[in-house]
């Protein structure tokens, strides 16, 4: 199965792409651990993203176009992936159609994950990542038995540069006025579909499965 999960930021689409990664061996491919891990490694591409990611803009098309390259040219995505926050953009969504045509690949669905304003603003204000396991977590939402599994163990609760009040404006911003033209777009192609992103990970979770065809 080939899925685009679009959504606006925090809407949960990396938490429900690990989980669909964990139980149901689907290859998440985001675009955003892409980055960040260039960041981290100081690549040249992480060294130019930085400035945009921290300010809640988006990085540029060329960037990760070539990450989204090499990352669908590796065996694992054969069998199908989920493309978690990308494309972000219509030039970047006409992108992908020659890259999937060239691995042989099309997308089977587009799946909107919809979330209220108010809510987003507590889950990305909330989002940390475990230090040692990299479970995405959050000090809201996540049971205190999660918490303490990854700080009993010595493991830190991180925080990313970009999920600040002054960032997450601009970051609703460009999905207002640039990632939600996908939504027409896509829609248009026969493949949208929208799911509630709202409730608790595993409601969600079990909507997802019922969209598509993996309730059991
Ligand atoms: P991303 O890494 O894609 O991050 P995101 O959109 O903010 O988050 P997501 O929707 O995955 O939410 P999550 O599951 O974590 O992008 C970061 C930056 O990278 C962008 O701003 C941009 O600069 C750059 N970038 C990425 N892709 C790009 C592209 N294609 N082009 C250009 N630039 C690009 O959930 C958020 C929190 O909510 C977590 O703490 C989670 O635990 C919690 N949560 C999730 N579901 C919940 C639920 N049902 N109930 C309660 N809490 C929940």
């Amino acid at each position: 199965m080939r899925i685009v999960f679009l959504g606006p930021p925090g809407a949960g689409k990396g938490t429900q792409a690990q989980r669909l990664m964990a139980e149901h061996g689907m290859v998440q491919v985001s675009t955003g651990d892409l980055l960040r891990d260039a960041v981290k490694r100081g690549t040249p591409a992480g060294l130019r993203a930085k400035e945009k990611m921290d300010a809640g803009a988006l990085v540029s098309d060329d960037i990760v176009l070539e990450m989204i390259r090499d990352r669908l040219a590796a065996p694992d995505t054969r069998r199908g992936f989920i493309l978690d926050g990308f494309p972000r953009n219509v030039p970047q969504a006409e992108a992908l159609d020659p890259e999937l045509a060239a691995i042989g690949q099309q997308l089977d669905a587009v799946i909107l994950l919809e979330v209220d304003l108010d809510i987003l603003m507590k889950r990305i204000t909330g989002r940390r990542t475990c230090s040692l396991t990299g479970k995405l977590l959050n000090i809201h939402f996540s049971s205190r038995a999660e918490l303490e599994a990854c700080t009993g163990a010595g493991g830190t609760l991180v925080q990313r540069a970009d999920d600040n009040e002054a960032t997450i404006g601009k970051r609703l911003a460009v999905y207002r006025e640039q990632t939600e033209q996908l939504v027409p777009f896509y829609e248009q192609r026969g493949l949208l579909r929208r799911v509630s992103g709202e409730g608790s990970m595993d409601e969600v979770y079990a909507r997802l499965l019922q969209e598509l065809g993996l309730a059991r």
